[in-house]
């Protein structure tokens, strides 16, 4: 593996040539820096915002990182580039936040052969042979989602008329993204279970505000309001309010009720002034859970193969001003 390796030999020649014959000369110092390249999906969200400032935060310099950041503008073939530089420079460490869970095995392959480790956080890959990464941190989509899912239940179930059907909006993130297969998952599954339910229409937003701004526009051009809309996160929902805001159409409290992924702050707020009907929290602060494990690495320890951060959700009565501003995403 290779270091950086910081050597004050200038500054020894330096005295050595006389330039500064007062200063007494220093044993030759070394400061090692480990090389981490990380490719990241995007800049798509809130909470990939957070995400990257949070590894930037954690795998700095004067924490002994020499970060090599891509933004791979949720495109695969971006983070596949960015992933074969990351070997031609011969980093210790490759972290990959996955845009898709699939296609990765020949480019792990690749980092395996340069004997380069690869830790995932975020989003999972799927690979025939778990070996090809190191670890993986992110969050359990599946169990948050489905916690969503029963608060839904458990709203309509309290409502006046509990038989009434139900028109469910979903706006979905990146086809393919472990957030996306997970979070869609868990709603059909609820719809499945639920014969009242309907969802009306899946509307691929991206994970991002303007792209679920126009899907939603031109679907309530031609459909009638729905009574719910699950938003597969944060960013979708505020493009989702926007689309409603314009025609008039109340939610939240006493309108359509609102379901949110990630739980930021913009999103926690409107939460508590009852637009938002529930954020379900997704946790991007991995910086420091990224640098854990390199250090584990480092002392010759093997960390855990998967590990989890723990979420919650989040209604109205939950969000105290003290825990706006404490956020810090
Ligand atoms: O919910 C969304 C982001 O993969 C958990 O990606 C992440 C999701 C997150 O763009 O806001």
């Amino acid at each position: 593996m290779k270091r950086l390796i910081l050597l004050f030999l200038s500054f020894t020649l330096l005295l050595l040539s006389g330039c500064m014959p007062d200063v007494r000369q220093t044993p030759e110092e070394e400061t090692t820096l480990i090389t981490v390249g990380f490719s990241q999906v995007g800049a798509e969200s809130d909470w990939r915002v957070a995400n990257t400032k949070s590894m930037r935060e954690s795998l700095s310099e004067e924490n002994g990182f020499e970060l090599l950041f891509d933004n791979a503008r949720q495109k695969q073939e971006n983070q596949f580039k960015a992933i074969r530089t990351f070997i031609q420079q011969d980093v210790d460490y490759i972290v990959l936040a996955p845009v898709t869970e699939t296609g990765w095995e020949s480019v792990l392959e690749e980092a395996r052969a340069a004997d380069i480790p690869v830790i995932i956080v975020d989003r999972q890959v799927e690979v025939s042979d778990p070996a090809l990464y190191t670890s993986w941190v992110g969050s359990d989509f599946r169990k948050t989602a489905d916690e969503a899912v029963a608060w839904l239940a458990e709203t309509l179930d309290a409502r006046e008329e509990p038989d009434a059907q139900v028109q469910i909006l979903h706006l979905q993130g990146t086809p393919g993204s472990t957030a996306q297969l997970q979070r869609s998952a868990a709603l059909e599954a609820g719809a499945a279970r639920h014969e009242t339910w309907t969802i009306t229409a899946q509307l691929n937003g991206d994970f991002t505000q303007a792209k679920a701004y126009e899907e939603t526009r031109a679907y309530l051009q031609g459909n009638p309001v729905p009574d719910v809309v699950y938003c597969e996160n944060d960013n979708m929902c505020f493009g989702v309010m926007q689309a409603l805001d314009e025609r008039g159409i109340a939610y939240g409290t006493g309108g359509v009720t609102l379901i949110t992924f990630d739980a930021v702050r913009t999103a926690l707020s409107y939460c508590r002034d009852g637009k938002i009907d529930l954020c379900a929290e997704c946790n991007p602060l991995h910086g420091p859970r990224v640098r854990a494990i390199i250090e584990q690495l480092e002392r010759g320890e093997t960390p855990e193969k998967q590990s989890y951060v723990p979420e919650q959700l989040f209604t109205a009565g939950q969000i105290t001003d003290e825990l706006l501003e404490s956020r810090i995403y």
